[in-house]
């Protein structure tokens, strides 16, 4: 007989009681929102993240003893990426009625709106909601944004069962309140599509207590999950979901013909830490084993469960399933999730090896259509000098329609473009400065990703997105110096250890530490199949290219074969790397070594217009910042 597990009791965090409080996320949002305030409380602020904002303030503007710019972050949850034309068009709109004038394409495939004031966010939500979106469950203790690779192969019936599935999962999971559409839309219940029947059934099934007694939130309870928890749908040997990084991520397994059989399944990876805080730490998903498909409902439910049960409410920073995971260690994890679903998980699978895909460039989807994979510089979409990205999509989606997806990588894809199409759209964005031929683009450009940091998150340590542009150009300066011109490997950058960009499953991780001062992770695969470690706590910004040369230099000395980069730190190890960096002599090189030439730091806003500005002139940075300085030492000297 199989009995139902019973919880422990547990001491609860503040934000628990905020949630339990909150009579299933309304209040203190709804009273607040109808003040005439700039800003929430603590309370509200919690919850408004369920609703899908962050109360944020534009740092570049704080002013010790004034009031800081109150400004708030909208984020869409929209499964595998899947954006209709009408929702971008809304999105855009907004961007400028209400926001910064950006729109801001996430690592999970969602939309981030910045610069919202208070009195517009209803509206905005509103608008959202009405153009087939929504932010509901975009951030909060519960299932975010269900990611899926976004490849819209028309041919290739596993990726069609990833979408499928990543989107019935994200329904599956979606908070049952009706607080939502009371707050937002004066209780109007939005037009969504269809539930897949399946998926309502298994919200109500109860399979040995992952229902609760409560029938507004039935998965979840007056308490929803302990912290953030992320799902991902993949197909076998696609790692495009960053699959290592989520809590649960399926797998989808077909027969011989195409057909869906079931999901190897992985359970337990999350990457946010603390500095100095060993307790905190980055965290692979394990395989945990193989479902049918009739049953992946019961058994994510299974999953659900287990962490809203036995994950740690008391302490935040503990609170992910990747530490029960650890903690229990994944064979009593396993025999917990198994007595919720009732029944042995089978075993895995056999897989081929992940890869990474970014799905770039013109492509035959497989049905006589076409779609085209185009790269966002960190998610930005903006019009910046002759770089004019925001208003040729908008374009291009008012004029022809077109559906998009948001990649993983913060890149956005059209989809179902009719091949008479192809070359007008093409000449648009020549037009506007864009460029489709995914080769033409520097690849450290095309696989590197930062998360936006300044001026809007309130976590950051360290600038990320505004600066990441000019670090790789200074490793491709300092690659070509080298001799290795063409060498390139995944680069990711985050403001704070959080791990927004997933930096510990980069090649090469910049994680902010201190002020200017980034940590150094190494070692990570090519293909995000391998965590990377901390090569060093504190690397100054300045000291870039000395940091780095010694490395790049062992790599380029005693790497076998083709092997990648962070394939060799993790061959060689840190010992070998440091005591070949301790003894390595920067004269010795025929070329001007790098670290001769002065460096001078600059505020970031003015090297952002001087980047603007040399970008509309065709030019490096560094040669615009050379003749600026010598054109004003000119005016001194005379
Ligand atoms: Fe994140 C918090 C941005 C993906 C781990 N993340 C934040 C906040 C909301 C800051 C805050 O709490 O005040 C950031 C807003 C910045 C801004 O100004 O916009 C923020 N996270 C982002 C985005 C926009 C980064 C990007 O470059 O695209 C991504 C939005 C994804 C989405 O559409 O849902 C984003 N965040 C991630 C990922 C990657 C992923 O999910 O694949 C991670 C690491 C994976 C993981 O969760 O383990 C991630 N974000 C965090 C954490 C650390 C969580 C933890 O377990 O410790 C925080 C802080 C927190 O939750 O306390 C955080
Ligand atoms: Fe902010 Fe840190 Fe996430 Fe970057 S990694 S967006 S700095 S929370």
């Amino acid at each position: 007989m199989v009995t139902t597990p019973t919880p422990p009791v547990k001491k609860l965090s503040k934000v628990e009681g905020i949630k339990e409080r909150s009579n299933y996320l309304r209040e203190p949002v709804a009273s607040e929102l109808l003040e005439d305030t700039n800003c929430f409380t603590e309370d509200a602020i919690q919850l408004l993240k369920f609703h899908g904002s962050y109360q944020q303030d534009n740092r570049d503007n704080r002013v010790k003893g004034q009031e800081k710019d109150y400004q708030f972050m909208l984020r869409t949850r929209n499964p595998g990426g899947f954006i209709p034309p009408q929702l971008y068009l809304t999105l855009d709109n907004l961007a400028e009625e209400y926001g910064n004038g950006t729109l801001r394409a996430t690592t999970r495939q969602g939309f981030q709106l910045h610069g919202i004031l208070k009195k517009n966010l209803k509206s905005a939500i509103a608008s959202i909601v009405k153009s087939m979106g929504s932010t509901l469950g975009a951030c909060g203790d519960l299932n975010r944004n269900v990611m899926a690779p976004p490849a819209p192969y028309k041919n290739r019936p596993e990726y069609q069962y990833a979408l499928e599935y990543a989107n019935n999962i994200a329904d599956l999971l979606r908070p049952q309140t009706g607080a939502y559409y009371e707050i937002w839309l004066d209780g109007e219940k939005a037009i969504a599509a269809e539930e897949h029947p399946a998926v309502k059934a298994a919200r109500q099934r109860n399979g040995n207590g992952t229902i609760l007694a409560d029938a507004a939130e039935p998965i979840y309870g007056t308490q929803y999950m302990p912290r953030k928890f992320k799902c991902a749908v993949t197909v076998p040997g696609d790692n495009s979901v960053d699959l290592y990084s989520q809590d649960v991520s399926l797998v989808v397994i077909t027969n011989k013909k195409g057909e869906l059989q079931g999901f190897n399944v992985f359970a337990g990876g999350g990457l946010g830490r603390t500095h100095n805080k060993e307790e905190t730490f980055p965290r692979a998903a394990d395989p945990i084993g193989y479902v049918d498909k009739d049953d992946v409902y019961d058994l994510v439910k299974a999953i659900v469960a287990t962490q809203r049960d036995y994950g740690d409410r008391t302490n935040r920073r503990h609170a992910r399933m990747k530490y029960l995971v650890e903690d229990w260690g994944v064979e009593r994890f396993v025999g917990k999730v198994e007595e919720y679903f009732g029944k042995a998980i089978a075993p895995s699978k056999p897989l081929p090896p992940f890869k990474y895909e970014d799905f770039l460039g013109w492509q035959e989807q497989g049905d006589g259509k076409l779609f085209l994979g185009i790269s966002i510089e960190n998610g930005r979409i903006k019009d910046e000098g002759d770089w004019q990205l925001r208003t040729a999509l908008r374009e291009i989606v008012q004029k022809y329609n077109l559906p998009m997806l948001v990649t993983p990588h913060q890149n956005a894809l059209l989809y179902d473009i009719d091949p008479a199409q192809k070359s007008p759209i093409q000449k648009l964005l020549k037009q506007y400065g864009v460029q489709t031929d995914p080769q033409a683009i520097d690849p450290l450009v095309r696989y590197s990703m930062a998360c936006p940091a300044m001026p809007t998150c309130g976590l950051a340590i360290t600038e990320s997105e505004r600066v990441i542009p000019g670090i790789l150009e200074r490793i491709r300066v300092l690659l070509a110096k080298l001799g290795m011109a063409k060498e390139h490997f995944v680069i990711r950058m985050t403001g704070c250890p959080n791990g927004c960009a997933r930096p510990y499953l980069a090649e090469l991780g910049f994680v902010g530490s201190f002020p200017e001062q980034y940590q150094v992770w190494l070692g990570g695969s090519a293909d995000q199949t391998r965590l990377a470690k901390t090569y060093t706590d504190k690397m100054h910004v300045n000291d870039l290219e000395s940091f780095l040369e010694p490395m790049f230099v062992y790599f380029k000395q005693s790497r076998q074969g083709k092997e990648s980069f962070g394939d060799f730190c993790d061959r060689v190890g840190f010992d070998a790397i440091r005591q070949f960096a301790a003894t390595y002599d920067p004269t010795s090189l025929k070329t001007r070594t790098l670290n001769n030439r002065p460096r001078i730091s600059i505020k970031p806003d003015v090297y952002g217009r001087l980047q603007e500005i040399a970008a509309s002139q065709g030019k490096p940075a560094s040669q615009l910042a050379t003749e600026a300085i010598e054109a004003y030492l000119q005016t001194i000297k005379d």
